[in-house]
């Protein structure tokens, strides 16, 4: 039987998680209603994963007896200025969810829970890679600068961009 506050710690993944899928739809929305069609695109699977990392987490839950709850959802913000405002929060909200994850970790090898501590390391190698490609993302911007031709490009690299090392 899966730790109580191990349980509740998990369950506020789950949150982050959905958060974070919301998070990533309305930005692929924002993008997509600007004609930034490989952006979108590639918001649109970044949301779409962010839900099965929910997913994963649900289905861990309740596969050591716990009990995964699904959460409600705020409407997420949708008043971005640019594409950097949209990288620089998405960086931001990473940043976040990795901490979160360092806690659960943390929890993990209090709580003596070896299991869960194992299950977390997949989020833990998942965070390097979502944070290096926010960044690496904000830097092609800094470079582009207001170059509607470099912006073009961007859109369209994005496109095939893969969110999933
Ligand atoms: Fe689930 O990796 Fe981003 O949030």
């Amino acid at each position: 039987m899966i730790d109580t506050a191990i349980e509740k710690a998990l369950n506020e993944q789950i949150e982050m998680e959905a958060r974070s899928s919301h998070f990533y739809l309305a930005m692929a929305s924002w993008a997509e209603n600007r004609g930034l069609s490989g952006t979108a695109a590639f918001l649109f699977r970044h949301s779409d994963e962010e839900r099965l990392h929910m997913l994963k987490l649900v289905r861990f839950v309740n596969e050591r007896g716990g009990k995964a709850i699904i959460p409600p959802l705020a409407s997420p913000t949708t008043d971005f200025s640019d594409l950097q405002s949209i990288f620089s929060t998405l960086l931001e909200h990473e940043t976040n969810v990795t901490a979160s994850i360092n806690e659960v970790v943390d929890l993990c090898l209090k709580r003596k829970d070896y299991t869960t501590h194992n299950f977390m390391q997949w989020y833990v190698a998942e965070q390097i890679e979502e944070e290096a490609l926010a960044r690496n993302i904000l830097d092609k911007l800094a470079l582009i600068g207001s170059d509607k031709g470099g912006l073009y490009l961007f859109d369209r690299d994005l496109e095939q961009l893969q969110t999933e090392a």
